[in-house]
């Protein structure tokens, strides 16, 4: 079975491990879709804290991940899911009934969210104060 996720996974941390290792329990190959610095900006206005190439690079590395690539559009998740020849969807479950068009051509599922753990979160807590 091939499992497919994605994710912009900036400023990597544990929950990004954990929701990779629990997509990849799913099968026995594991393909993660990495959003672009373009998609981030057209999504949220800003670019992630690591360009993509590096992000690519630590996810690529990551044992549990099979195979890698760049997603450059929300709107191309039916022609990679299809392209990759995934059988099942895995995304956080922030992303609760998002994904379920895709229910004709995969299984899609969400899995709890790690918690208390974000990109978010730790850019606060590192964000040194302006005096
Ligand atoms: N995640 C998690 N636990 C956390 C934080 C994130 O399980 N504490 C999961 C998210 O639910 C998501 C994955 O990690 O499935 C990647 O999260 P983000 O890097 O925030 O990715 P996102 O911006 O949601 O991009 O096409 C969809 C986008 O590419 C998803």
């Amino acid at each position: 079975m091939r499992v497919i996720t994605f994710g912009t996974f900036d400023v990597f941390h544990v929950g990004h491990l954990r929701i990779l290792e629990r997509a990849r329990e799913y099968g026995d190959f594991l393909v993660a879709g990495v959003s672009t610095d373009s998609m981030n900006y057209s999504k949220k206005g800003r670019y992630p804290v690591y360009d993509q190439n590096e992000r690519l690079q630590i996810i690529q590395a990551l044992r549990c991940v099979d195979k890698v690539f760049f997603e450059e559009s929300m709107e191309l998740k039916r022609h990679y899911i299809e392209s990759h020849l995934a059988d099942i969807l895995v995304m956080g479950d922030d992303w609760a009934g998002k994904f379920d068009e895709f229910s004709d051509i995969c299984r899609v599922v969400y899995l709890p969210r790690t918690p208390s753990v974000s990109t978010t979160a730790i850019i606060e807590k590192i964000r040194i104060p302006k005096s």
